[in-house]
């Protein structure tokens, strides 16, 4: 019995696991036996994934050797090759492209199926910066909005208190936040049921009545997708109205409330207190105008307010489906407004909202495998990566692009590591599909994975990656967490599958470049680099690699007894400690996206903006329903799709209320029709009063399997969603669609 690390991916945890292995085959797997469950420093329990992981990792579909295309792209045929000949391919390739168009030509996509040092895109990223450097991507598919729009008010994304801390809360609001389904660093939820126990109250916003709202709280909200900052803002009214605003804190820590403390260069300018009550607009944003929009009783949206405002100290935790939407910079920054009036920044039991990084604390972060510079100092967004294929060349800082003025070259190579982003999780599939099967465009396609993905499937070139039980890696908490969890290398791989660090190592020998990538040191030897580092800067505690391994503890933890506060020391004294924002403040009013000039998609306060896709909009004639892609308990996005059991657990459905299912003709279980100007998609049906009449759920995830008509039968919710970025922060609006619904036609 070997305990380890869950190889986890972005699966938005990290817990231990102890796996069985004999004869060299993993036999059973179960997670964390430590007898404690201290709060300040819990076990670390798997959900069913980790605890699955046995079904993937001996899958009869795991990649065994590397291949070559050899029909059109993204016919899927594929002929074996040796490894001598794929990794010599590679490297004539990363040359070609390089000397014909220019290291910026190269790129590698995100990609989150590996965040465990040596294995996954790490690897390759290092590689590339010694070969001269490649084109790279700054923010996430995960976070694009909440990233930049956070420090638009406090200057840092860090935000988050301990959680510990959490058990000093009176009120919970989980607005679209789901840590029951959607691990959010393992034991969230854990730490907001203690917080129940010890009596605050918790209450679930989302169009759907997620396992959090059933398990945690006390109240469920349905509200309308898109519209939170109506309801953000209708709170706000009812608590300037109502006196319930903490006026002390916003005059001494806040700027740009009122007219009394706008920023120098925009006196005279709409204030939030301005746009809240109408002054200008001549509309009040009362419960009343937000229960037109967000569908949610305008007395529920006041006394929501009231409870907030008054059960003090407070929690408002947002979660990241509702910016990953078309304003999704909008509901964040009205968020972090709300936290901020009510006086519950930096003070224990209250949070500042925003993307609430951990404060202190976490055991280290991820990414101590030396990564190395690049030379390519040209970055995109990393959703605009079908862009700078299409129109890299004329590219510019209007387009997102930062650290150059054009690209001056569209992407020419794409080596997707541990990425099922080509295809699967970008946004319109059926659009990146045309994209790469014109093999004009990207000339070179190649693919790092342990299965045939979609992504797979569009390759050039085919590298059979082995998983983490068949390499060493080293994982700390995913957001949260104060543990290091070792990894050591369990069982082989199957037939001929790599590590990553191996694969890229065979790439870099070809380039004249293995001393320098490898220094000398195998998979093993870079972790015990890694961990020295941890030793040497401030992580004394950290065993050793052999001590490490050899006491088969799998973790070295750090108790939370004295949980951290985010923001304490401005709270007590903002001006020996103040904010990064340009004022030293928390930016009510933000000077610097009043600057950028484009009130209507970037306003100074935060405001709602209907959707460009919306029920109140033109396009509901003709696609009424709104569609979500919540991340399901079932996998880690695409990962783990294939699995048996969890497929079992939780079939992939059409969430959909009986009263948009029976109109339509939609019995429980039937197979459905679900389209766009985009694309179709079939899946069954679960008529379920758990979501929002007006609303459907389909789970993200689900492996694109086009018939020959092109619907595709296997339900991937991005057929139907949108390449359209978000105005600030370039984000990706994965969640911001609209369909119809309509039985399967009988084949
Ligand atoms: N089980 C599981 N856990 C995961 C992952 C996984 O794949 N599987 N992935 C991990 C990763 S990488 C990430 S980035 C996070 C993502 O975490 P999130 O982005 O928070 O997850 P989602 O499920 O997309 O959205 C959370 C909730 O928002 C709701 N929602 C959607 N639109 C709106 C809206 O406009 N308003 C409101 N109020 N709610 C809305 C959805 O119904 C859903 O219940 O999850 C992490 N955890
Ligand atoms: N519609 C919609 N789309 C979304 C989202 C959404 O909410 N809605 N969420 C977005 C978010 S938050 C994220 S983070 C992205 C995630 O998108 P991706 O980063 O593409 O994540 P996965 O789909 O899990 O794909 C990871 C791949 O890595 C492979 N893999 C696992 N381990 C290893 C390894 O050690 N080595 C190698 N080489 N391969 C490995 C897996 O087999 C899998 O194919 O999806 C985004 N897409
Ligand atoms: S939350 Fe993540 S790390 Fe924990 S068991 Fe599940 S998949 Fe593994
Ligand atoms: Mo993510």
């Amino acid at each position: 019995m070997v305990r380890t690390g869950c190889p986890s991916h972005n699966c938005g945890g990290r817990c231990l696991l102890r796996v069985w292995v004999r004869d060299g085959a993993i036999t059973r797997i179960d997670t964390d036996d430590r007898p404690t469950d201290d709060p300040s420093a819990p076990q670390l329990r798997a959900c069913i994934r980790g605890r699955s992981y046995r079904a993937r990792q001996n899958h009869k579909d795991r990649l065994r050797y590397p291949m070559k295309r050899v029909g059109r792209r993204g016919e899927a045929k594929f002929a074996r090759v040796s490894w001598d000949e794929a990794l010599d391919r590679v490297a004539s390739e990363i040359r070609r492209v390089r000397e014909t168009y220019g290291n910026a030509a190269v790129h590698i996509p995100y990609g989150t199926g590996s965040y465990n040092q040596t294995n996954g895109r790490w690897p390759a990223n290092r590689l590339m910066n010694l070969a001269g450097g490649s084109l790279g991507f700054y923010n996430s598919y995960s976070w694009a909005c909440i990233s930049a729009a956070t420090p638009t008010v406090y200057g840092t994304a860090v935000t988050g208190n301990q959680r510990q801390d959490w058990l000093n809360a009176r009120t919970i609001l989980m607005w679209g936040w789901n840590p029951c389904e959607m691990r959010d660093g393992t034991n969230s939820e854990y730490f907001v049921r203690l917080a129940r126990e010890r009596g605050a109250r918790v209450i679930g916003i989302d169009p759907r009545m997620t396992l959090s709202a059933v398990a945690l709280a006390d109240e469920w909200i349905p509200i309308r997708p898109g519209t939170d900052a109506a309801m953000m803002s209708a709170m706000a009214y009812v608590m300037i109205t109502e006196g319930l605003i903490d006026r002390g804190f916003i005059r001494t820590h806040c700027l740009g409330f009122d007219e009394t403390q706008m920023p120098a260069g925009a006196e005279g300018e709409e204030s939030y207190r301005d746009y809240i009550l109408g002054t200008r607009d001549g509309v009040p944003k009362t419960p009343a105008w937000a229960e037109r929009i967000t569908a949610v009783p305008a007395a529920t949206i006041a006394r929501v307010a009231r409870e907030y405002a008054s059960a003090k100290p407070g929690i408002l935790y947002q979660g990241y489906g509702m910016q990953r939407r078309a304003y999704g910079e909008q509901p964040v920054r009205a968020g972090c407004v709300l936290a901020a009036i009510t006086g519950n920044v930096g003070i224990p039991g209250g949070w500042a909202s925003g993307i609430a990084l951990q404060t202190a604390g976490g055991a280290a972060r991820w990414s101590a495998f030396p990564l190395g510079e690049n030379p390519v100092k040209a970055e995109i967004p990393s959703f605009l990566w079908t862009e700078a294929v299409l129109r890299g060349r004329d590219m510019g800082p209007a387009s997102g692009v930062r650290g150059a003025d054009r690209l001056g070259t569209d992407i020419k190579l794409l080596w997707a590591v541990a990425s099922n982003l080509l295809i699967n999780q970008h946004a319109n599939v059926n659009r990146s599909a045309r994209i790469l099967a014109d093999e004009t465009l990207v000339e070179t396609v190649i693919v790092q994975d342990n299965f045939m993905t979609p992504t797979a499937r569009f390759a050039d070139l085919v590298l059979p990656a082995c998983t983490q039980f068949e390499t060493w890696g080293l994982a700390d908490g995913w957001k949260y967490g104060e543990e290091l969890l070792l990894m050591p290398k369990i069982v082989d791989p199957p037939f001929e599958a790599r590590s990553d660090y191996a694969i890229c190592a065979g790439i870099a020998r070809r380039l004249g470049l293995e001393e320098a990538f490898t220094e000398g040191r195998d998979e093993r030897g870079w972790i015990a680099w890694v961990i020295e580092e941890y030793r040497k800067t401030g992580y004394p505690g950290v065993p050793a690699l052999d001590d490490f391994e050899a006491s088969n503890r799998g973790l070295y933890g750090l108790p939370v007894k004295d949980p951290a506060v985010a923001f304490a020391d401005f709270r007590r004294d903002p001006a020996a400690h103040p904010l990064p924002t340009p004022s030293g403040k928390i930016e009510i009013f933000s000077k610097t996206l009043f600057d950028l000039g484009r009130p209507d998609e970037i306003p100074a306060v935060p405001k709602y903006i209907r959707e460009w896709e919306s029920p109140f909009g033109p396009e509901a004639e003709r696609y009424p329903l709104q569609a979500v892609g919540p991340h399901t308990l079932a996998r880690v996005h695409s990962t783990l799709e294939g699995v048996a059991m969890l497929e079992e657990a939780f079939p992939h459905r059409l969430f959909i209320n009986p009263r948009d299912a029976e109109p339509r003709g939609i019995g429980d279980g039937a197979m459905v029709k679900v389209w766009n100007d985009r694309g179709a998609i079939l899946v069954r049906a679960r008529l379920t009063e758990r979501i929002m009449p007006g609303v459907v759920a389909v789970p993200q995830g689900t492996w694109w399997t086009p018939g020959p008509d092109g619907v595709d039968r296997r339900g991937n919710i991005n057929v139907l969603s949108s390449e359209r970025w978000t105005p600030y922060a370039f984000g990706n609006a994965q969640h911001t669609i609209m369909v119809q619904a309509a039985p399967a036609a009988r084949r």
